[in-house]
C-alpha cells in the first residue's frame, strides 16, 4: 500500500513510475543504490555482528536447526553504528517514508545470512500476517527494505515474491502457540498460507524472485507472498532487512491473548522518528 503524505519529494523519493509500479506490484528493487566500498564496510560489520552475538549466544543470533550455523541476527540496528545510520540514510528513509506517508520508525531488523550449502529456506509467508497476529500490528502501513550484501542469483536462493499478492490477506489456519518465534524464526509452522490459497495468489501474478547485484536494496509492502529456498550453492546469501512502521500503526495487543514478543523482534518502545542523515559521498 502507498499511503498520502508530507514526504513526496524527498530528495531519493521514488518518481511517480517507479511508486505507481510499487503499488501495483508490491515491490521495487533499485540496483545498484549502495556503492562497492560502501557494500564491503556492511560485510565486515556483518561477520563481526554474527561472530559476537554467535559467541555471546545472544537471544538475537537464531541458529540453523543444526545449532551451528547463524540463520538470522536480530535488532542490528542497535548493536551496530554503521547499520543505525545506514537505516537512517535518506536513500532508504526517503523511499519508506514517501511509501507509508508519514514519520517512520523501525519495527524490526534482521541479517539473514543463508550460508553457503548450509542456509535453509524459508518457506512462503506474508510478514504482516505474522506482525498482526503476533505483535499487534493494526494495518498493512509498513514497508521492509532489503540490502543485498551479496549478490541474489538463481543459485544461491534469492528472495522470491508473488507480484500483487499485497492485495489479499490471505488467514492461515492453526492455532499459535505462546512464544511461537522460538520455532517460527527457524521454521515457520503457524502462519503458513495453504497450498489453494498460493495458488490462487500465483496465478494471478506469478513468482519473481529479486535477483541482483550486491549494493541492490528491495522495498517491499510488508504483506507480500514471499520466500526463499535452501542455499545448497557455494555462495552466502547475505541480506540486510529494515522493517519502516509509520508512527501511525504502533503496536497494540497481540491477537488472540498471545503475549507481546521479545523487542528485539517487535520494537515497542519507539517514541520518537527516525533521523534522517545524508548518503556518504561516494
Ligand atoms: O516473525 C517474524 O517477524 C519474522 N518471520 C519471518 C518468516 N519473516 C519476517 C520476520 O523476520
Ligand atoms: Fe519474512
Amino acid at each position: 500500500m502507498v499511503y498520502p503524505g508530507p514526504y513526496e519529494q524527498g530528495e531519493f523519493a521514488l518518481s511517480e513510475h517507479q511508486l505507481r509500479s510499487y503499488r501495483n506490484k508490491g515491490f521495487i528493487q533499485l540496483r545498484g543504490l549502495l556503492h562497492e566500498t560502501e557494500v564491503a564496510d556492511l560485510l565486515r560489520e556483518a561477520k563481526n555482528l554474527v561472530t559476537a552475538s554467535a559467541r555471546e549466544r545472544r537471544p538475537e543470533a537464531v541458529f540453523e536447526s543444526d545449532g551451528r550455523e547463524v540463520r538470522s541476527v536480530f535488532r542490528g540496528h542497535e548493536l551496530n553504528s554503521v547499520f543505525d545510520r545506514l537505516m537512517r540514510d535518506g536513500r532508504m528513509l526517503d523511499v519508506a517514508r514517501q511509501i507509508l506517508g508519514s514519520d517512520v520508525y523501525i519495527h524490526q531488523s534482521r541479517l539473514n545470512l543463508k550460508p553457503g550449502y548450509a542456509g535453509k529456506e524459508f518457506y512462503w509467508h506474508s510478514d504482516f500476517e505474522t506482525w498482526h497476529v503476533e505483535d499487534g500490528m493494526p494495518r498493512m502501513r509498513a514497508v521492509s527494505c532489503v540490502v543485498l550484501l551479496d549478490e541474489n542469483n538463481e543459485f544461491n536462493a534469492p528472495l522470491m515474491l508473488v507480484p500483487g499478492s499485497h492485495m489479499h490477506y490471505i488467514v492461515c489456519i492453526g492455532q499459535t502457540p505462546q512464544d511461537h518465534y522460538k520455532k517460527s524464526l527457524r521454521k515457520q509452522e503457524f502462519g503458513v498460507p495453504d497450498p489453494t490459497s498460493l495458488g490462487f495468489l500465483m496465478e494471478r501474478g506469478g513468482v519473481q524472485s529479486a535477483k541482483g547485484p550486491a549494493g541492490s536494496v528491495l522495498f517491499f509492502d510488508c504483506n507480500m507472498m514471499h520466500g526463499s529456498n535452501s542455499n545448497i550453492s557455494p555462495y552466502p546469501r547475505s541480506n540486510l532487512f529494515f522493517v519502516y512502521n509509520s508512527m501511525e500503526n504502533r503496536l497494540e495487543s497481540p491477537q488472540h491473548g498471545l503475549q507481546p514478543r521479545p523487542e528485539f523482534i517487535a520494537a515497542r518502545g519507539a517514541d520518537l522518528s527516525l533521523e534522517r542523515v545524508a548518503p556518504t559521498p561516494r
